[in-house]
């Protein structure tokens, strides 16, 4: 006589150790919700095309949360929404992996809605099960985007009202439409023909995904009796009478036949065909030999602040350009204001030998600081000991600190006096050179060609003068 053994799927982990105290072997979903039986299903699919070992599954937020808990696979949790996105990366730095985002409807359609989009519209090579539950479970049965029309929630009482609140989102209707994705199909859990048909889309996405085809995606009508606070019976029922007549099932996209396997390959980051192909000149291939420069200008990090317009950005890309001529690595990073001309801005510059961790200089070692704002604003975070650069032209208060060093220069005056204020970004550098010993005036004079490259001579010869100028002063006065 055939001999049937019931047995935990190998997809599952074989004993859940979950919260310290709690029961062993159990799950923490709630009776008759669906999220359990998607899950088996999904394990026995993961054991039978046998990818234990190659899957990658992402858990959302929401009540499959700890669905790490169970999964005897490679596992992640991510922030809310954010599966796909987590997923885009885990897929593209792993291609041979099977990787699966796991979502409920608040998680995918509201606070991740575009990611998904995107994620879709890309064609990842991921597997995404969605379990539309018409509803928040995990938060106590607020309205999702899948909410049903008229459906009573705890943030709509007197039901969904397409007026107020919209209509549900219909994600398969959505994503069939892009070019990308290569299956998309709305499944349901509510009775065991309909398991059987989830059964089969599982295992269809999960094959898909194994032979690379890009984007998967499984609509799984899901039930939540504690959410819709009826019981696991009547969930069932709910889902067939009032889910199925607004969430119509059914394959909405299958290319998986002509579909081939996505192959990205990681780009190999060029920094000379980069510039090349961006039209970018700023390569350094001019190798300057360093001078004396004291120990603690060796490693820089910079912050140049000041309002729109008065050449901060400029300031920035100038020191960054004429280090990388002296071997150094070096980063730029700007951040604006809400405005451009007027507005408040300032970008970071890392000059220095080893590798560059963070590009902002949260705690500079150096302040350029061109407004009055700009000090008040970032003379705290200069670390103990650091330089602070300021334009007393402009900043009519003195700096609070006395544990930094200080140079105050008129910056605009020394501008003016040359006979354009907009020349103010080549004071700044001479008077760096000057400060830190780390350039040579000469040679950024020498790379002045290079830094304004098609501009006329006379723009040119009017900014040697400028860094000339900020350097004489700081050796003039300091
Ligand atoms: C960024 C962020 N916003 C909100 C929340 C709160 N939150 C936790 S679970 C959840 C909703 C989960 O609902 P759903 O995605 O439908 O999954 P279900 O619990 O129904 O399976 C929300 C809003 C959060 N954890 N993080």
């Amino acid at each position: 006589m055939k001999k049937t053994v019931l047995r935990k799927p190998k997809g599952f982990i074989d004993v859940y150790k979950h919260k310290p105290g709690a029961e062993k072997d159990r799950t923490h979903y709630c009776p008759g919700c669906g999220h359990g039986i998607l899950h088996k299903l999904i394990a026995e699919a993961i054991e039978d095309l046998d990818i234990i070992d190659d899957t990658i599954l992402i858990s959302p937020v929401g009540c499959s949360v700890f669905a790490y808990y169970y999964f005897d696979t490679g596992n992640f949790q991510v922030a809310h929404g954010r599966a796909p996105a987590v997923g885009t990366a885990v897929s593209r730095a792993n291609p041979d992996k099977v990787v699966i985002s796991y979502q409920g409807d608040g998680d995918l359609a509201a606070i991740g809605g575009n990611n998904i989009l995107q994620a879709a519209n890309r064609g990842e090579n991921i597997a995404v099960f969605f379990v539309n539950n018409a509803i928040y479970g995990m938060t106590g049965g607020q309205m999702a985007p899948t909410t049903l029309l008229e459906q009573i929630t705890t943030t709509t009482p007197y039901g969904r009202n397409a007026n107020t609140d919209g209509f549900p989102m219909k994600m398969c209707e959505v994503l069939s439409q892009l070019s990308a994705p290569t299956y998309v199909e709305r499944v349901s859990l509510h009775d065991a023909p309909h398991i059987r048909r989830t059964r089969a889309a599982v295992r269809k996405a999960l094959q898909n995904a194994k032979e690379r085809k890009g984007f998967q995606f499984v609509e799984v009508l899901s039930t939540c009796p504690s959410g819709w606070k009826i019981d696991p019976v009547k969930s069932m029922e709910w889902v067939k009478e009032k889910m199925l007549p607004q969430f119509p099932l059914g394959v909405y996209k299958d290319v998986s036949n002509e579909a081939v396997a996505v192959e990205r390959p990681v780009p190999i980051f060029d920094p000379a065909i980069v510039w090349e192909k961006l039209g970018i000149s700023s390569v350094a291939d001019v190798d300057f030999p360093r001078g004396d420069v004291p120990d603690e200008y060796r490693k820089m990090s910079i912050r140049v602040a000041g309002f729109g317009g008065q050449g901060i950005m400029v300031t920035g890309q100038a020191l960054a350009s004429v280090a990388l001529e002296y071997g150094y690595n070096v980063s730029w990073l700007p951040s604006y204001g809400p405005e451009m001309r007027g507005g408040t801005a300032n970008c970071s510059v890392n000059i220095q030998d080893g590798t560059i961790g963070a590009a902002e200089a949260v705690k500079p070692g150096l302040l350029l600081a061109m407004n009055r704002p700009s000090l008040e604003k970032f003379e705290k975070f200069i670390v103990p000991g650091g330089t602070l650069i300021y334009n007393s032209t402009l900043i009519d208060i003195k700096p609070v600190r006395n544990d930094i060093k200080v140079f105050a220069i008129p910056i605009t005056g020394i501008a003016d006096e040359l006979g354009n204020t907009r020349v103010q970004s080549l004071v700044n550098i001479g008077a760096y050179a000057a400060i830190t010993g780390m350039f040579n005036v000469d040679h950024v004079v020498e790379l002045l060609p290079k830094l304004f490259k098609g501009k006329k001579q006379a723009i040119i010869d009017l900014n040697a003068k400028a860094v000339k100028a900020g350097y004489d002063y700081v050796k003039e006065n300091f």
